[in-house]
């Protein structure tokens, strides 16, 4: 008998430890539009180096063009058309805003999101800048975080936000 159960026993603690490794922390989050409808979905995926993104939005979500996109601190996009109660960027390394700026990137930054003429998008993007669940840039903190969309394309140097404008569309990432 014991012969047997070993290698049973084994094979079960390399099957979790391969479960663990194949599956990291996600969480999808809806966008939400300028007027409150739901326009897409935000799915975040956690790694030690950084947060891999999928920004998805729907045909018709979104002006086409590019639109200034970042991580904004608090996690509350119930101000509809506003968005202000996500508050300012996640910045707690202190650096200037903007991916080409020589004093940047703040923790907030990504690229610009550039949507279709149809008014969709569907885009993957990384950053190094902050953490799912760990160390003082992380995006689970007790008051969560957002994702910001922006009216206007983030020229990646100009303070605070690049010249991205108005906020017209936001993703609650809450635990
Ligand atoms: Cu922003």
């Amino acid at each position: 008998m014991t012969r047997v159960w070993v290698p049973l026993f084994v094979a079960a603690q390399l099957a979790v430890a391969t479960a663990a490794i194949a599956a990291p922390d996600t969480l999808s989050a809806g966008i939400v539009g300028a007027t409150g409808d739901g326009i897409g979905e935000v799915t975040l995926i956690d790694s030690p180096h950084g947060v891999l993104l999928r920004v998805q939005i729907a045909r018709g979500g979104l002006p086409a063009g590019a639109h200034g996109m970042h991580l904004h601190a608090v996690g509350n996009c119930s101000d509809i058309g506003e968005f202000k109660l996500s508050k300012g960027h996640i910045n707690v390394d202190g650096r200037a805003h903007g991916l080409l700026n020589p004093d940047g990137p703040d923790n907030a930054d990504l690229p610009n999101l550039i949507v279709r003429e149809d008014g969709s998008a569907d885009v993957e993007l990384f950053t190094e800048r902050v953490r799912m669940d760990d160390g003082p840039a992380m995006l689970l903190d007790s008051d969560g975080s957002a994702l910001v969309i922006h009216a206007n394309a983030d020229d990646h140097m100009t303070q605070p936000i690049g010249g991205a404008g108005p906020r017209i569309a936001c993703a609650e990432i809450n635990r």
